[in-house]
């Protein structure tokens, strides 16, 4: 299996933490933008945008579904069906209101001047976060009574929400409001397999 990554990115990290937490043989194949943009990437995936993973004849692209295909029959995705909804209820709404919200503020705050791809569209990230307050709002109220997203376990799902983590105080949103969405992210940031996502070395936790 062959995951093709903008290890950087917010979609791709969130699939690197998890091939990293189960130990997944997956190469991991690190893009450049260029790279993702290229006529021969495009026959990957024709959106030309990362992550995609080439899985024998199963070509996938979008983050979610293809963390939904590597973490099926693992501890990180339930086995029942209701279960099952509940983690695609969270994983729709990730990727459609949640980390698009938070992920224009960080094309625009932090990729956008890396890149040297012109002036910050502030039009655009002042709608984000407009919208994303709405949103925090929700995944707070959400984890005030349970430790991670689908209740007690760890799952893909909390990789997936908490994909902007580590940008945390790059971006122009006062976490400290959403106490229930900081203590999350927190947690997430001790794990091993979060910090070797972000090229990190693992966090010491205390015995
Ligand atoms: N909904 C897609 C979004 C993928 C996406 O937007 N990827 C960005 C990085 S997070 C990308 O490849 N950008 C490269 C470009 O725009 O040229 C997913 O979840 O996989």
């Amino acid at each position: 299996m062959k995951l093709y990554a903008l290890p950087k990115s917010l979609n791709s990290r969130k699939l690197l933490a998890l091939i990293h937490h189960l130990d997944l043989p997956v190469e991991i194949v690190a893009m450049s933008v260029e790279e993702v943009q290229s006529d021969g990437f495009a026959a990957i995936n024709p959106n030309r945008l990362a992550p995609a993973l080439v899985d024998g004849d199963l070509t996938l692209w979008e983050s979610n579904a293809i963390g939904v295909h590597l973490a099926r029959g693992s501890t990180m995705l339930p086995n029942d069906a209701r279960a099952q909804a509940d983690a695609l209820r969270w994983l729709l709404w990730e990727g459609i209101h949640y980390n698009k919200a938070l992920g224009t503020i960080f094309f625009e705050a932090v990729v956008r001047p890396q890149l040297g791809w012109g002036a910050t569209n502030q039009p655009l990230v002042d709608d984000a976060l407009q919208q994303v307050e709405k949103y925090l709002a929700v995944l707070d109220a959400h984890l005030g009574d349970r430790p991670f997203v689908l209740g007690d376990r760890l799952s893909f799902v909390d990789f997936a929400m908490a994909s902007a983590e580590p940008y945390r105080d790059r971006i122009a949103i006062d976490f400290d409001r959403f106490a229930h969405v900081q203590r999350h992210y927190d947690y997430i940031a001790t794990l091993p397999a979060w910090q070797r996502a972000l090229g990190n070395a693992p966090v010491a936790v205390a015995a």
